[in-house]
């Protein structure tokens, strides 16, 4: 019997801010949505100028070959493959030849073997620009609803509109405005519309939500998620958590989910796989063991525990404020066992031992290097921050045991020095896990001084 399927698209859109992923990077990418499930991929590249400032020029000649061999390996791994323009920053909505441009670009890349297309008018003035534009419709949607249906219609009789959808310029926050439910009713009934939630990046999307602006739409919504995404301001997030946050029953309403990766192709494919098994099936879901599977198959099973201890610390996202779950429970039984006397530095020192050993593990040894490459600044930090908590759980002990001065000084320099540089890396590792542990642990050494002075 076939499986029942709760989501009709489920995809990627590389569409973030950012270097383009390579030929290479798109390749194993689409090999691992194949297996995993996955049936749809946008290329939407901010960065590329053909899909944005220059949508109006063909392609080169070198980047047309490419995107022919990328339609084949699409179809291969059976994957539905979208060729997304982003006309909007200069695009006249009444426009005859601009239309014709569009088309003509969109023929292109039908040519070269795209079998689905997207027009993105997300980050775009929230108004019409130009003068023939005021002057033909009397507002946003009108126009973005009169230029989407044209090309739509156009790429009907051309049989290039099995799947095509579109991006509004609002694509989140409240559901029923004026502008949404103008352009729910004005759109033609077989376009999708792209929709992000109640944020860019949501933490959460419920079943309320996704009716609400299916409503206003219309139409059964298709989820443009913004996780693991980490353009702009995320660069410093990796964004390695599963996925959560999403009720199970949204697949009511909506027509499927495509996940913006992250900047790191290797490395995203730890939340994708999580997203993927979600799409699955969103009742049988669970997160952890998700997140566990997709370490062992991504880093590769000998490194699943290192990997999934570091990974542990970075998981900070518009999904997760906090992190380093596994990090501060090993760290509170420790803690616990014996309240904080020299066993538990001891225990506490042997624990962190082992840490750093897994991590100098991932850094020089752990098999995949494409993923550890990506994640080294992060990793790097992880270390830094191990080594100051060891010192700083150091120093306890030697303050636990008679304050030996000689021994406490140059310890405290180094945690100085170290906390210094550490502060100075922005990429963002555990500020709720280790640091936080580094504070307590300070505050605890600060007392036990205070009370051998006496
Ligand atoms: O989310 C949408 C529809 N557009 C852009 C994306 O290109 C970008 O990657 C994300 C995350 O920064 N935010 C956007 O607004």
């Amino acid at each position: 019997m076939p499986r029942k399927e709760y989501f009709k698209y489920r995809g990627l859109v590389e569409g973030f801010y950012g270097r383009p992923w390579t030929q290479q990077e798109r390749l194993s990418a689409f090999r691992f949505l194949g297996k995993q499930g996955f049936n749809i991929y946008y290329y939407a590249p901010k960065d590329d100028p053909y899909h944005r400032e220059l949508w109006k020029k063909p392609y080169p000649a070198r980047q047309a070959k490419l995107f022919g061999a990328l339609a084949t390996a699409a179809k291969k791994h059976e994957l539905i493959f979208s060729f997304a323009i982003s006309p909007g920053l200069s695009i006249r909505y009444n426009s005859d030849s601009d239309l014709e441009l569009l088309l003509a670009k969109i023929e292109n890349a039908a040519s070269l073997g795209a079998n689905a297309f997207a027009l993105f008018l997300d980050d775009i003035p929230f108004h019409l620009s130009h003068k023939e534009d005021k002057a033909r419709f009397k507002d946003l949607a009108t126009a973005q609803a009169y230029l989407t249906n044209r090309l739509y219609r156009e790429l009907k009789k051309r049989k290039l509109a099995a799947h095509f959808a579109m991006c509004p310029t609002a694509y989140c926050g409240e559901p029923n405005t004026s502008y949404l439910k103008r352009l729910g009713l004005a759109l033609d009934k077989g376009i999708e519309v792209f929709w992000t939630g109640p944020n860019v990046c949501s933490g959460q999307l419920t079943l309320e939500h996704t009716r609400a602006i299916s409503r206003s739409l219309r139409r059964k919504v298709l989820y443009w998620d913004n996780y693991p995404v980490n353009d702009s301001v995320m660069a410093f997030e990796p964004h390695l958590g599963p996925y959560s946050g999403r009720e199970k029953s949204i697949h009511r309403y909506c027509s499927g989910i495509v996940s913006n990766p992250s900047l790191q192709p290797e490395a995203t494919k730890i939340p994708l796989y999580t997203i993927g098994d979600y799409l699955r099936d969103p009742y049988d879901y669970d997160p952890i063991a998700s997140w566990q599977t997709a370490i062992k198959l991504v880093a590769g099973a000998g490194a699943y525990k290192a990997f999934r201890d570091f990974a542990d610390h970075c998981w900070k996202s518009c999904i997760y404020q906090e992190e380093a779950r596994i990090f501060r429970h090993e760290i509170r039984k420790l803690g616990h066992l014996s309240g904080f006397g020299r066993k538990t530095t001891r225990q506490l020192l042997h624990y962190l031992a082992n840490q750093n050993k897994e991590a100098s593990y991932l850094a020089c040894r752990a098999k995949n290097r494409q993923l550890i490459k990506e994640l080294r600044p992060w990793l790097s930090k992880y270390r830094q921050l191990l080594n100051v908590f060891t010192d700083c759980i150091k120093l306890l002990d030697e303050q636990l045991d008679n304050n030996r001065q000689a021994r406490i000084k140059p310890l405290e320099q180094r945690i100085e020095k170290d906390l210094f540089k550490a502060w100075k890396n922005y990429y963002s590792v555990s500020d709720t896990g280790i640091m936080e542990e580094i504070k307590k642990i300070r505050a605890y050494v600060e007392l036990v001084k205070k009370q051998s002075k006496r």
